[in-house]
């Protein structure tokens, strides 16, 4: 080394404030699911982490959902009207935002694509408590704490997020391994359900065919916090899209909410023919009047299948069997 490349890089050294240590790189999970798709985890593992101030934290996409920082303002609603067709919020579906955030402005991930893969990454520039949710599944929500210097590593962090969600699976298997169909007289209830605190949905109706004598009644009862689900007999017919996009000459797509899939028909009584949907069923205890069970009459002995149109691609079907 000469004096002067010397020179320079001692000058250098010191012109480098000594706090600037290179940024630490965090990773967060998005959901995940099992392998059959029959529980949904509705979390970020961890589901608070800590970092420095100037560290990245990248969120690693496990499921159907997006990261959103509000940035102090209310969280978007889920669906936007026009005229009378309702389409899934842009403000949801597509990134916004810059890649820092300091507690201000909204700052989201948009969704994962048909291959379900996404991963987003944010600079946090100022200490502070932030919380993050995602707006497609209520309830779910995560922490990101900015400290001058945090005290643990990412290898520690990812490996708590993942204990965190293989505790959060096991969970959910072992409801949908001991799931009851209760039984009042000629009434069954098919319970769907979820759990707010060990963060998991169970995307499945009964684990066996339901078997019904006929003229029994049949009752889907939502006691999920997180999820949204239809009842839909087709009787054949391949069930129809939930969310149907729709190209645009320029600009991303817009998505609609497809009427046939969310509106309810008025039947009560089910003979294996025709369309019978419930519409969509809400988290119980919701504001307002928004539905969450839905019954039928079994009239005819038969073999029906049914499906949940929100989730049919993640194999939410379910099979009522009328002696
Ligand atoms: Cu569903």
């Amino acid at each position: 080394m000469t004096w002067s490349t010397y020179l320079f890089s001692a000058l250098l050294a010191m012109m480098t404030p000594t706090h600037a240590a290179p940024p630490t790189r965090w990773t967060v999970i998005v959901g995940g699911a099992t392998a059959d798709t029959s529980i949904y985890a509705n979390a970020f593992f961890p589901q608070a982490i800590e970092i420095g101030v100037g560290d990245t934290v990248t969120w690693t996409f496990e499921g159907f959902h997006n990261v959103a920082f509000l940035g102090g303002g209310a969280a978007p609603p889920f669906s936007v009207s026009e005229g009378d067709k309702m389409y899934w919020n842009p403000l949801i579906l597509f990134p916004a935002g810059d890649n820092t955030y300091d507690g201000t402005g909204y700052h989201n991930s948009g969704v994962p694509g048909p291959d379900g893969r996404l991963s987003y990454t944010l600079t946090f520039t100022k200490p502070g408590r932030y919380s993050y949710i995602c707006a497609i599944h209520s309830g779910m929500r995560g922490m990101v704490i900015v400290t001058d210097k945090a005290t643990g590593t990412p290898a520690a962090a990812l490996q708590r997020g993942r204990a965190e969600q293989a505790a959060t699976l096991a969970a959910g298997r072992a409801r949908l391994a001991s799931l009851p169909v209760e039984r009042h007289g000629t009434t069954f209830v098919v319970p769907l359900v979820g759990n707010s605190q060990q963060r998991y949905s169970v995307l499945r109706f009964t684990r066996e065919p339901l078997v019904v004598p006929r003229g029994s009644t049949v009752t889907w009862a939502m006691r999920d916090t997180f999820e949204i689900h239809t009842v839909t007999f087709t009787s054949g017919e391949k069930p129809p899209q939930f969310a149907v996009p729709e190209p645009q000459s320029s600009g991303p797509p817009k998505v609609l909410f497809n009427p046939k899939a969310l509106a309810p028909t008025t039947t009560t009584q089910y003979d294996g023919t025709g369309y019978v949907n419930s519409g969509m069923l809400f988290p119980p205890g919701n504001p307002g009047t928004l539905p969450s069970s839905f019954s039928l009459t079994f009239t005819t002995p038969g073999r029906f299948e049914y499906w949940c149109l929100i989730h049919a691609e993640v194999g939410q079907r379910g099979t009522i069997v009328v002696r």
